[in-house]
């Protein structure tokens, strides 16, 4: 196989970073470019323009950027500068070559950093590395099976191992896998979820009874305001800019509401019009609400209060009395809670001015349909299932779910993290669907909980984990805690990752490690029974088809669908009831599956041929049915949490820069936010600068601050002045990971609170009060 050398490891030091101006516009030109330069530097003209011309389109195969939705009428170009790298990720003809892996032990690779890792090129064959040594060596895939069953036979209890899922898995292989956990006898089975949307799933499914976003894609052209809170599009679901312009087009209002001064939701400019190419491009935000963060409850909870007052003002016009009245509960309570909301307590946590949360509320009250969206700016907070609860609050009083142009509106992360959840990955699934696996496949599944991802962790470090298989994603990296979670990772005694690419996880382990290569989505899957299709399911609830397109970089790679069924052999033998080699032979026969189980599958393969993919069904937004003890949508009263920050102290978030892809890092520069070269940056309030004494551009150590005492740091990142609200900071994920306590998490969904850590940033070389002891992983020693 065709591969170049690897590139030398580069210098992440923040001494390296140039910063400039950022940027007031996204996409455009330097979008178009920025996305085909590298794809064809790395593939070659011809498999790039193959693939990137594939991508997104009916017969083609989902991007896995993001779980944006497609419209129906596809472009040429059906995808965004940020899917482009994914796939040149992905598709990159370099490979990891058989000699590495004896030239470069295990221990000598843990101070490369995650971008080196990945840019090595993709795993080729499956790895071992036997208790005792410390090199990974190459293993046929019979005896990594083999293996694996023995360690997980071997086990006292079925709950000593753990079944992690990052959402790019495809609809069938999850399905398949949860089946797999279960029937082994564990709920074990934490996934990305749980870091990302959790909040949401748990705030909307006690109140309207799903956790799925209330809309389709054709209802962004319909509204007449939309609110994008908490969620960085520019950079994280670049295709919704389009959705965005011709929202804009057809009359609806925007409203920013975003600590920082996102370049994406300023203005866009279309590198698929002449008006994007030339031009100045569609202004996108009417109104931008710099807030602060973990405000955004507040802020919810001062409309609301609002349009209550707008009613008293015009009785019967304000609220929508006809839909409160049939269709929700809890009106009077909520009235009564937001009446006695404490202005100032609202500027204090807002950081916000009367004049700008009135003009919102007049927007609010002028538009007939309202969508509200978000991501993890929402869902990252200690209160965030409450600030989402005043999301569908607002929305409940003047019937904005479940009418066209409106609705609830959480943008899912992973290309395929909704639908892994509709297959059954969730260490909590309700007992209907553990009734219907039963009845389905005869077994009977556990009933009690498995752990989070949180939790995950918690038992590695409690020494409860023996097994811990990965299917994708990179937990360690991921997950909060950045040293408690290598040392969890450390106890493991067999960790198993299904992958892609290196990285960091892979490296993080206890005696027996195994790294088993699969197939990509770009890439033709090929069983007994002819070329596979797989599914996914987007941000709004649409079901639909991939197909890989281009020859696997190697014959030694295995579909996850053929690594599940290996696995589920090794353990169950071949008198399994379950027909696990059938699974791996021909896909329709878990469709057939999934048929059974869950609802809304009906006719599963035949609408999968006949029409690409469907809708799945959905109560609040088809017909206004809340699936819920009551039968009705739940207006909720929601005590809000006000984060101190003593002073001298900031209110730290960590985000995704423009070239990551979560852990994955594309290279070191953000081009929107003016960063280049180093990824090791603080962003700043210049007036916080000022008052903190910290010169822009200067060097510093952070560490966060937590009623446990223990000092948590990252040390040498460049303190940066930048628009964002007073008292607030950002930096990157995973850097930022190790400030974050595997504790602090958001009540109810346990999702790490990594949007809201008070920090005190220190001048190198002036360390005003003694380090307990330093926690900072391995991710920052790099470079
Ligand atoms: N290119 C690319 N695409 C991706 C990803 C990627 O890494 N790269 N990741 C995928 C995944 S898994 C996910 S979950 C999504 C994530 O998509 P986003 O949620 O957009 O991701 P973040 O970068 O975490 O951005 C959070 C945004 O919330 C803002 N914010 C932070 N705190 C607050 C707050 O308290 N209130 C408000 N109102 N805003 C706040 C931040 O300033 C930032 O603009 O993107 C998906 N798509
Ligand atoms: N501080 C902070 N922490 C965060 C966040 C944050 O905003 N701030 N965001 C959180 C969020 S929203 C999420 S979703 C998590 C992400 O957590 P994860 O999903 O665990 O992490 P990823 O970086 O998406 O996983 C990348 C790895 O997946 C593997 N991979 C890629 N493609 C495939 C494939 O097709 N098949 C298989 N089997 N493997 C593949 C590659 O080996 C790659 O290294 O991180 C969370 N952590
Ligand atoms: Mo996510």
């Amino acid at each position: 196989m065709v591969g170049k050398a690897p590139v030398e490891d580069i210098s992440e030091a923040a001494t390296e970073m140039e910063v400039g101006k950022p940027k007031e516009w996204a996409a455009g030109v330097p979008g178009v470019t920025h996305s085909m330069g590298p794809a064809f530097k790395e593939m070659g003209v011809g498999r790039s323009l193959s693939l990137l011309t594939d991508m997104n389109q009916k017969d083609g195969f989902d991007c896995m950027s993001c779980a944006w939705p497609d419209p129906d009428h596809r472009k040429t170009f059906e995808f965004c500068e940020n899917g482009a790298k994914a796939v040149t990720w992905e598709a990159t003809p370099v490979t990891i070559p058989t000699t590495f892996w004896s030239e470069n032990s295990i221990s000598s690779l843990q101070d490369k950093s995650e971008y080196w890792l990945g840019m090595q090129g993709r795993l080729i064959e499956p790895l071992y590395k036997p208790k005792g040594k410390d090199n990974y060596e190459p293993i046929d895939w019979a005896d990594a099976f083999r293996i694996i069953g023995e360690r997980l036979r071997g086990l006292d209890s079925p709950n000593e191992a753990t079944f992690y899922t990052s959402g790019r898995t495809a609809n069938e292989t999850a399905f398949a896998y949860q089946l797999f956990a279960r029937a082994f006898g564990t709920n074990n089975l934490p996934d990305c979820s749980n870091m990302c949307h959790e909040s949401t799933g748990l705030a909307m499914g006690q109140t309207i009874g799903i956790g799925k976003n209330t809309i389709a894609y054709k209802d962004f052209a319909k509204a007449d305001l939309i609110i994008i809170m908490g969620q960085n599009p520019g950079t994280n679901h670049p295709r919704m800019l389009t959705a965005l312009e011709e929202a804009k087009e057809a009359g609806a209002e925007i409203v920013a509401v975003n600590p920082l001064l996102e370049a994406g939701l300023i203005r866009y400019k279309n590198p698929q019009r002449v008006k994007g190419i030339i031009g100045h491009g569609t202004g996108l935000a009417d109104q931008y609400l710099q807030i602060r963060a973990g405000g955004d409850g507040w802020l919810m909870q001062a409309i609301s209060q609002r349009v209550f007052q707008a009613e008293a003002a015009n009785p019967g016009t304000v609220l929508d009395h006809k839909f409160l009245d049939q269709y929700c509960s809890g009106l009077e309570e909520f009235q009564a809670h937001v009446e006695h909301l404490d202005p100032e307590a609202v500027l204090r946590a807002t950081g916000l001015t009367t004049a700008q949360i009135d003009e919102l509320a007049e927007r609010y009250l002028k538009a007939d349909n309202v969508i509200i969206t978000w991501a993890m700016g929402l869902t990252q907070h200690k209160d965030a299932v409450a600030i989402i609860k005043e999301v569908v609050n607002l929305l409940l009083l003047r019937g904005n779910i479940g009418k066209p142009g409106s609705g609830a509106s959480p943008i899912r992360g992973h290309s395929n993290v909704q639908g892994d959840r509709t297959m059954g990955i969730w260490e909590q699934m309700p007992p209907a669907f553990l009734d219907k696996l039963q009845a389905e496949f005869g077994f009977d599944p556990p009933r009690e909980n498995g752990y989070d991802a949180v939790q995950a962790i918690e038992a590695m470090l409690a020494g409860k984990t023996k097994v811990w298989v990965a299917m994708g994603g990179n937990l360690v990296s991921a997950i909060s805690d950045t040293h408690a979670a290598e040392a969890g990772f450390r106890k493991v005694g067999l960790n198993v990752q299904i992958s892609t690419k290196l990285n960091r996880n892979h490296l993080t382990i206890g005696d027996e490690a195994m790294i088993l290569p699969v197939l990509g989505r770009t890439e033709i899957d090929m069983q007994a029974a002819g070329p596979q299709m797989l599914t996914v399911e987007d941000s709004v609830c649409a079901i639909h088809a991939t197909r890989g397109k281009v020859k696997p970089i190697s014959d030694k790679l295995k579909s996850e669908m053929a690594v599940v069924s290996g696995i589920a052999r090794a353990v169950f033998g071949d008198d399994s009831p379950i027909d696990w080699t059938g699974f791996e032979n021909n896909y329709d026969t878990v469709r057939d599956h999934i048929e059974h189980v869950i609802k809304g599958f009906d006719n599963f393969n035949e609408r999968l041929k006949k029409d690409n993919g469907f809708i799945l069904p959905h109560g609040p937004r088809d017909s206004r049915t809340f699936n819920t003890p009551s039968g009705k949508a739940l207006i909720t009263v929601n005590e809000l949490e006000y984060i101190q920050c003593p002073p001298g102290r900031l209110l730290l978030q960590s985000m995704r820069a423009h070239d990551q892809f979560n852990t994955t890092i594309y290279s070191l520069d953000d081009r929107y936010r003016g960063i280049k070269k180093s990824r090791r940056v603080i962003f700043v309030h210049p007036d916080d600068l000022a008052e903190l004494g910290i010169k822009d551009g200067e060097l510093i150590d952070v560490h966060s601050e937590f009623s446990d005492n223990v000092d948590r740091v990252v040390h040498g990142f460049k303190a940066v002045a930048f628009p964002t609200s007073r008292g607030c900071a950002a930096t990157y994920f995973p850097e930022g990971n190790p400030l974050v306590p595997l504790g602090f998490t958001a009540e109810g969904s346990n999702t790490p609170a990594s949007k809201s850590v008070v920090v005190r940033l220190e001048p190198i070389g002036n360390i005003r009060e003694p380090r307990l002891h330093s926690s900072e992983g391995s991710l920052a020693t790099a470079g």
